[in-house]
């Protein structure tokens, strides 16, 4: 007989969605929204609608594997568990002796966000005293520009979307990436609310809105700078909540917001002067007007300044005093659980060397004192989503390096390894999820047996650390025992109640203890737009790296609603409604260059050049090209992806990656 049991999207989407999943002996026949869950109300994006085509795919890997070919021939043997954990910790060992625990390189990031299995290596490569990696990949950036401005002050509750009468979906592909607020877009546009979506290209979340302003690239601080311009001629600003709440206004409003009439703004950013003074106006005019802000425009050599100064709307009209009135970039919730007991920090002997995820191929191919001799993957594929993919792979190459992946598929990454290592997916294991799209949190245990002779995330470290022969026992524990302790302890976040209902499985909602809106968590107690513990103590706009790089087109690498990152490729039918990868780009940039539909054309700068078919479309301005998703290399015309031709720059603040900070040219290959 099937069973419907509960689980829980274990992907990196701010939603952590509620799964109700159907199991016919020992296997998940089908995968749907949990209609009690409040975010998911029942309905799934495109790629977890089908999840047990992933969990069950032909693709997985089931056994451990030994290389046998070339490096990146994807050539291997199928080996023992203890085969394998014994390659691997007696390589460690005679890297260790030779070079130091620092010659190892742990890499792992989001393919799960469960706080057990996506931590679970942290206090093995802690003990082991490895090098430390900075995850910093996706949205330190947008951390860093809230901070500068608002300190520890929490994010409002993005519920109050349903109160707001003007909503502005800013730098968010919220129809891809983030469903659920999309829907909550749509319901409170029904009830009256304007919809405005501001992106560099025409996505599906444009198509929803009601006025699209497509923005060049990395200057989103211009157009924001401009709104607060015509606000402060036209006296739109709260002067009441500023005197209030704000610190810096005024020196804002005198060395800054000059420089930023409309006209200017509007050679800067593309957006007519115009347009930018309706906005204005409408923004300062509205009850409650709401930003929803994603992390497209986050991926800049000025992202962290773009967010801070995006932040200030709210702050000069007072909307944070009005239910609905705000913006939100996304929720914290450390704090409700003690995560320390699971990445124990304390196990470091000391401080080991920090290294940027974002600049894998400089550590693989240039980092001495010591060299990087070992690389350990787990749940994530840096040879295909980390940036400069040439640099990367010539490190992955290494004869040298000995590499280990932990995976469910045969990914770019796992094709470099010397020894790969089979992952359970999330159905195979017990985790404990929050997320950061809203306040909610639940856990889930298994709900079907693993995979053939996959191990998860905590399993596989706990058995490197018994071949390492620690015998502390930390390392012998349960994931569901490190669950308990995490439930265990007291928060104010959760009542007695709420954690009772977390461990029977039910989606709950967290209480952050401090009040939302109410106070904000900054050194002055105020809103602080003037900041002198910033280099740059006011907002202004900074340049983009590309900006000098010499390429005439900015290249967007976007989502796609149908993967995540590199994720969801071995889902045929998914990969079929991507097609291929294509390079999207406006006519007149092709006529410029005699490009025709449907060719292939080669994208290229300094760092490489990349074969994409050419989609002319209507969707990208003149100057901006675009391509959506993270493709495998097997399914792709030439053997480099989108991210050949990304760098490894980091953003303004929290060393972030630029991802979207890229300019190349494009040719028709003859
Ligand atoms: N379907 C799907 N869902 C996903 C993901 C996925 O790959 N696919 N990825 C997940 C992850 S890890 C993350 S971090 C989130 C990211 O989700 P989002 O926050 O939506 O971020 P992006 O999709 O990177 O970028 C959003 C939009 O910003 C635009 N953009 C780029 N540069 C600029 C700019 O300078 N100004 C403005 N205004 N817009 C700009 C891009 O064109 C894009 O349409 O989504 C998560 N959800
Ligand atoms: N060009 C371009 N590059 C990008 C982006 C982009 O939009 N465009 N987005 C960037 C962003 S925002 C992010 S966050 C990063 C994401 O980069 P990653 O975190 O590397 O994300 P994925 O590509 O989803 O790869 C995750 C891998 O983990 C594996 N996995 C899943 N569950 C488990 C598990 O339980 N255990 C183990 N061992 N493995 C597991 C999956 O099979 C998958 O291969 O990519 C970045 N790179
Ligand atoms: S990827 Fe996001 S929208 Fe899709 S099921 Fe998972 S949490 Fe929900
Ligand atoms: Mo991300």
């Amino acid at each position: 007989m099937p069973v419907i049991t509960r689980s829980v999207c274990p992907y990196d989407c701010p939603d952590a969605c509620g799964l109700l999943v159907t199991v016919n002996r020992g296997r998940a026949v089908a995968v749907c929204g949990d209609p009690d869950h409040p975010i998911t109300k029942g309905f799934l994006c495109p790629k977890m609608a089908q999840y047990e085509r992933t969990v069950h795919s032909p693709r997985r890997l089931t056994t451990p594997l030994r290389r046998t070919g070339a490096k990146g021939s994807g050539q291997f043997e199928s080996i023992s568990w203890d085969v394998a954990l014994e390659l691997i910790t007696d390589r460690w060992r005679h890297i260790i002796a030779s070079h130091g625990a620092e010659a190892i390189l742990p890499y792992s990031y989001a393919g799960t966000m469960g706080l057990i299995q996506r931590n679970a290596g942290h206090p093995f490569f802690h003990k082991l005293g490895a090098s430390r990696l900075e995850r910093t990949i996706c949205s330190p950036a947008k951390d860093a520009g809230w901070k500068a401005l608002m300190g520890d002050s929490p994010a409002m509750d993005p519920a109050e979307i349903s109160d707001s009468d003007l909503i502005i979906l800013w730098g968010i592909n919220a129809a891809a990436t983030s469903i659920h607020a999309m829907a909550d877009a749509q319901k409170a546009r029904k009830k009256g609310a304007r919809l405005y979506c501001i992106d560099t290209y025409r996505t599906p979340t444009c198509d929803a809105a009601d006025e699209a302003l497509l923005i060049r690239p990395g200057s989103d601080g211009a157009l924001a700078l401009a709104l607060m311009h015509v606000m402060a001629q036209e006296g739109l600003t709260d002067a009441g909540f500023i005197a209030d709440n704000v610190r810096g206004y005024e020196k804002l409003a005198a060395d800054i917001l000059p420089d930023y009439s409309p006209e200017r703004a509007a050679t800067l950013c593309g957006i007519p002067a115009d347009t930018i003074r309706r906005l204005a106006r409408e923004y300062a005019a509205a009850r409650a007007p709401f930003i929803r802000l994603g992390s497209g425009l986050t991926r800049y050599g000025n992202g962290a300044m773009t967010v801070r100064t995006i932040s200030c709307l709210p702050a000069v009209t007072g909307a944070w005093n009005r239910p609905g009135g705000g913006i939100f970039l996304g929720t914290a919730t450390g704090g409700a659980f003690p995560l320390s007991l699971v990445t124990r920090e304390d196990f470091m002997a000391r401080e080991t060397r920090p290294i940027s995820m974002n600049q894998l191929g400089a550590a693989l191919t240039e980092l001495s004192d010591p060299p990087i001799q070992s690389l350990f993957v787990y749940h994530s594929n840096p040879a295909a989503i980390a940036p400069d993919q040439n640099t990367v792979i010539r490190g992955l190459e290494r004869e040298d390096l000995f590499t280990v992946v932990h995976e469910r598929f045969l990914t770019d990454t796992a094709r470099y390894a010397d020894i790969v290592v089979p992952a359970t997916s999330s159905l195979e294991h017990s985790d404990l999820y929050r997320c950061y799209g809203s306040y909610h949190a639940q856990r889930c245990h298994a709900v079907i047996p693993p995979v053939g002779e996959a191990k998860s995330n905590w399993q596989l470290f706990a058995l490197l650390a018994k071949h390492m022969g620690w015998d502390e026992p930390f390392f012998q524990q349960t994931a569901d025992e490190l669950i308990e302790q995490l439930l265990t302890d007291d928060s104010p976040w959760r009542s007695p109640e709420v954690t009772e209902r977390l461990r029977q499985g039910e989606p709950v909602l967290l209480t952050p203890p401090t009040p939302l809106k109410q106070a904000w968590l900054t050194p002055t107690g105020k809103i602080e737009i003037h900041n002198e513990r910033e280099s740059e103590p006011l907002p202004r706009l900074l340049p983009t790296h590309a900006a000098n790089d010499g390429y005439p087109l900015r290249l967007q690498p976007a989502a796609t609603p149908f993967a995540l990152n590199s994720s969801f490729y071995e889902q045929d039918g998914l990969r079929d409604r991507q097609k291929c990868m294509i390079l999207l780009m406006n006519r007149s940039d092709a006529e410029l260059r005699g490009l025709i539909d449907g060719t292939t054309v080669s994208v290229e700068n300094d760092r490489g050049k990349v074969r994409f078919t050419l989609e002319i479309s209507e969707r990208t301005a003149p100057g901006t090209v675009v391509t959506e998703g993270v493709w495998w290399r097997e399914f792709i015309a030439g053997d480099r992806g989108v991210n050949a031709l990304t760098s490894q720059r980091l953003t303004d603040g929290g060393r972030g990656s630029t991802l979207y900070d890229v300019t190349v040219e494009v040719r028709s290959v003859s």
